[in-house]
Formats: C-alpha cells, sequence, structure tokens
C-alpha cells in the first residue's frame, strides 16, 4: 500500500485506490499531473460552508508519493470545489512542493490585486470556472469576465468545467474571454454518441476556430459506458491529441471527487496514455512540453 487509507466522512464519497497498480508506461522526465486536487485535512483547511459534496481527506502528502509512485515529476493542483474560494489547501501544497507544482484557484470577484499578486507568488496561473450546477452555484457571467479580466494581467489563463449539452450556451462567453481557456475533460462529452456526432464535432470545432482554447484529456472514468481500460473515451482523446498536439494536457484527477461507482487505478489511467498518444513526440508535448509552456514558462 503506497497511500494511507483515509477516513471516510461521507456515506456517498468513494476513497481513492489506496494500493493503485504500478504502470506499465513510464511517462517522460519532466511529466506533469496537469490536473489533480488535494482536500483538506478538514482539520486544518476546512471544507467550504457552501459546498456540494465532503470529501474524503486527500492531503499533499499522498498526491506527492502518488506523483513520485507513478512516475511523474510535477502536478497542477486545481481548486476544487469543496474548497469553494478558499485556496489555503492548495497553497499550502504549492509551497511544499517548490517549483514542482502550480495551481489553479477560486476567486470571486472581489479579489485584490494584491491577493492575486501573492497566489502568483505561490504558483498559481489560472482561475477555475465551474458550471456543473452539481458542484457550483451559478455565477452571472459578466462576472466572470470581469474575474477574467483581472486575473489576465498575471498572465493566468481561466480553466472551464461543463458538461457538453451546455457548449452551445457557454460558447460566446469563452470565446469572449481576454485569457487563454482550458477546457476541463474534454467538454465532457456523451460517449455513447461516438466522436462523429455533432455534439462532440461541436467541440472540436471549438478548438479549431480558436487558438487560445486548449483541452484536457482527461477523465475516462467519468465518460465511460463500458468501464475499464476506458477505451471507449480513446477516440475521443486521441481525436484532440492528433489534432491539437500543442493544446492538450493529461492528468489524472486523482483523489477523483464524486465517483461513485468504479474507482479508478491510477496506474491503470497511466496505461491510458499512449492509447490516447500513440507516438513518442506527441507523449512528450502532451506530458511535458504543454504543461511547461502554459505553467512554469513565464
Ligand atoms: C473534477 C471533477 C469533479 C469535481 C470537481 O471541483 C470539483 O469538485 O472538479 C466532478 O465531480 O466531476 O475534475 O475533479
Amino acid at each position: 500500500m503506497i497511500l494511507d487509507k483515509p477516513q471516510v466522512m461521507d456515506p456517498d464519497w468513494m476513497v481513492f485506490d489506496p494500493n493503485p497498480s504500478k504502470p506499465r508506461y513510464a511517462p517522460p522526465p519532466g511529466a506533469v499531473d496537469a490536473h489533480c486536487h488535494v482536500f483538506g485535512p478538514a482539520a486544518v483547511f476546512p471544507y467550504a460552508p457552501e459546498r456540494k459534496y465532503t470529501p474524503c481527506d486527500a492531503g499533499k502528502e499522498k498526491l506527492f508519493a502518488l506523483r513520485d509512485f507513478l512516475g511523474f515529476d510535477r502536478n497542477v493542483i486545481v481548486q476544487a470545489t469543496c474548497h469553494g474560494k478558499d485556496n489555503r489547501a492548495v497553497v499550502d501544497a504549492l509551497k511544499a512542493a517548490g517549483d514542482r507544482a502550480r495551481g489553479v484557484a477560486t476567486v470571486g470577484e472581489d479579489i485584490t490585486e494584491k491577493e492575486l499578486a501573492e497566489l502568483d507568488a505561490a504558483g498559481v496561473r489560472g482561475v477555475r470556472f465551474n458550471f456543473l450546477r452539481r458542484l457550483a452555484d451559478f455565477t452571472p457571467h459578466d462576472v466572470l469576465r470581469r474575474i477574467a479580466d483581472k486575473v489576465a494581467p498575471f498572465g493566468w489563463h481561466v480553466v472551464v468545467y461543463f458538461e457538453a449539452p451546455d457548449l452551445a450556451e457557454l460558447r460566446p462567453l469563452f470565446t469572449s474571454l481576454p485569457t487563454k481557456v482550458i477546457v476541463d475533460h474534454m467538454g465532457r462529452p456523451d460517449v455513447k454518441l461516438g466522436v462523429d456526432h455533432p455534439q462532440f464535432q461541436s467541440f472540436v470545432n471549438l478548438l479549431a476556430d480558436h487558438e487560445n482554447i486548449w483541452s484536457k484529456v482527461t477523465c475516462p472514468e467519468r465518460l465511460t459506458v463500458a468501464g475499464p481500460p476506458y477505451d471507449d473515451v480513446v477516440p475521443f482523446a486521441r481525436t484532440l491529441v492528433e489534432r491539437f498536439p500543442d493544446r492538450v494536457l493529461w492528468g489524472t484527477d486523482w483523489p477523483h471527487p464524486n465517483i461513485k461507482t468504479i474507482m479508478p487505478d491510477d496506474g491503470v489511467l497511466v496505461d491510458h496514455i499512449p492509447k490516447i498518444a500513440v507516438t513518442e513526440a506527441l507523449r512528450q508535448a502532451l506530458l511535458v512540453d504543454n504543461p511547461m509552456r502554459l505553467y512554469w514558462d513565464h
């Protein structure tokens, strides 16, 4: 066992796999897990009162142990909704990781320039807008635009999380943002529809039409119908990796919030990488060059 089993605080919640398999695929030197979270521990970093779920504690030490076990060098730690706009757990993890982590925060429009500068100094390079009602309350688009305007001078980007049926309504917002826009989990397509369906093609077209929009090719475990090893999700991720090789990111999504059926084995998730990025050049871009350009080189 490489990770201690966490305390379960919510009967709905499945705990992360404390004993992932060693992946057969070895990532290249400098590889970045560009989508993962830290939760608590609640005794030090309490969960937000407005949260929609209570996770198990999953602190930075466990994340770093997993990073090393899976063969990665760096993390991008993304603020999760259970911590609301209180970014202390992420900032604490960033400071502990030194140069080996960068972060994405959640902020309100009342954030000051000084607070943004402090987050920037800690390694934050983006803000996240969440459009899933099961995770976060609605925020008016003009508020989100003002937040994006505030973070743009820092060279930050905006990470957006939404589900495919909502893209048409959200597209005007995304395409009007002054920053790079990074889409979580391929815009959450319905894999039953297939890659050629207008639903996924409208997402592909969004990236084709806007060079500032990127996609994370993450979370096959959330999108799959077939279950592990998630081969039904491969064509979606592979399409994006091959069409937009310089604008894709990969991450584990550890500790996998809100997974209610089969908790993924992180080793199996890593073994998904060579199926979606089939050449060494594509894997180097996906795992090293793209995240380094977006999160480290500025
Ligand atoms: C993810 C996915 C989820 C949760 C969150 O911030 C969050 O709470 O992002 C989800 O429930 O689909 O990327 O972690």
